[in-house]
């Protein structure tokens, strides 16, 4: 059986000149972001994977085709489509096999660059362990897939509505390379640092790089996580944080918000409680993270030659 599976003519391009390509996720466009910003930071993002000298590849299914890219008015579409499926490991086979229309989380995408040859992606944050997960049993198909799929992810870490401790103790016990970018503890989303020393440090993109390639050369499976810290100047202090964080998580509790609507509602009404503050520190830290992929995905290309 053949993939339905279409590419942009940018992503066509650059698959024939071998040139290097970031893979960007679209659940962040419909479930993440509120329309207009949404459609405004994914072409922004776009660009600055341009800028970066690599091309973007933005993932998503449009009438049961896989798309690798879309172009402008798809992009225009899907930012303002209502009711699209968030599309996770579990979903997006069936998505595609009865011609439905989705967006890909982290997992997703993942497995969708992938299929597709592209070995670096670039979003803000994956998801991962829910606080009260020891109840809700609610931790994220993003851990699971960061160990089986040969993908470096660039994220700002795990988003700070997570138990982050847990988190990064699941991706230690699935073998996932977890690398904070430039400093010594591991960023929390929307705040630069934390008080968790990160796993491992690196500075360059070309070590970053090179740490896959040698994964795939020793045949271990996976890829890696990258904790690219958003910038200071864009950053909301942990402090300042916390009561929102814990108000959003109440109100979902007493709402009895689950499965996949519990990271859509958190992020919500963190924009709504920040008066918009913690999205205006979003879409810096996407687009930080899309630079850094766009550098990555160079060096692959430079040291795969
Ligand atoms: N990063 C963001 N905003 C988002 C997401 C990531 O800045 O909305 C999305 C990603 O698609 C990620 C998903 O995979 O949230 C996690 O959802 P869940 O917790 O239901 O696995
Ligand atoms: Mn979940």
């Amino acid at each position: 059986m053949t993939i339905p599976m279409t590419f942009s003519a940018e992503v066509a391009a650059a698959r024939k000149a071998g040139t290097a390509i970031v893979a960007l996720e679209s659940t962040i466009i419909t479930h993440g972001m509120p329309f207009p910003q949404n459609v405004e930071t994914a072409r922004i993002v776009e660009q600055d994977v341009r800028d970066n000298g690599a091309t973007p590849a933005t993932i998503a299914v449009m009438n049961g085709t896989l798309h690798i890219g879309l172009e402008a008015d798809e992009l225009d579409s899907l930012g303002q489509a209502q009711n699209v499926a968030k599309l996770s490991r579990a979903d997006i086979a069936a998505c595609i096999a009865t011609g439905g229309n989705g967006a890909t989380t982290v997992a997703a995408t993942m497995i969708a660059a992938q299929l597709a040859g592209i070995s670096v992606f670039a979003t803000g944050g994956i998801g991962g362990v829910h606080r009260g997960a020891e109840t809700s049993f609610d931790i994220s198909a993003d851990l699971h897939e960061l160990a089986q799929t040969a993908v470096t992810v660039v994220a700002a870490g795990a988003k700070a509505i997570l138990d982050l401790e847990k988190t990064f103790e699941v991706l230690e016990t699935l073998g996932v390379p977890v690398i904070a970018y430039g400093q010594d503890a591991l960023p929390a989303f929307w705040s630069a640092t934390s008080d968790m020393p990160a796993p491992l440090r690196m500075d360059t993109a070309a070590q970053i790089a090179k740490a896959q390639i040698m994964r795939g050369a020793m045949g271990l499976a996976g890829g890696q996580l990258i904790c690219n810290p958003i910038p200071a100047d864009a950053q909301i202090p942990a402090d300042v944080l916390a009561p929102v964080i814990a108000q959003a998580l109440s109100e979902a509790e007493a709402q009895n918000v689950s499965a996949k609507q519990v990271t859509p509602f958190l992020l919500g009404r963190i924009f709504e409680l920040t008066k918009g503050r913690s999205l205006t520190a979003n879409i810096a830290l996407v687009r930080n993270n899309a630079c850094l992929g766009a550098q990555i995905a160079r060096e692959m290309v430079a040291q795969s030659a």
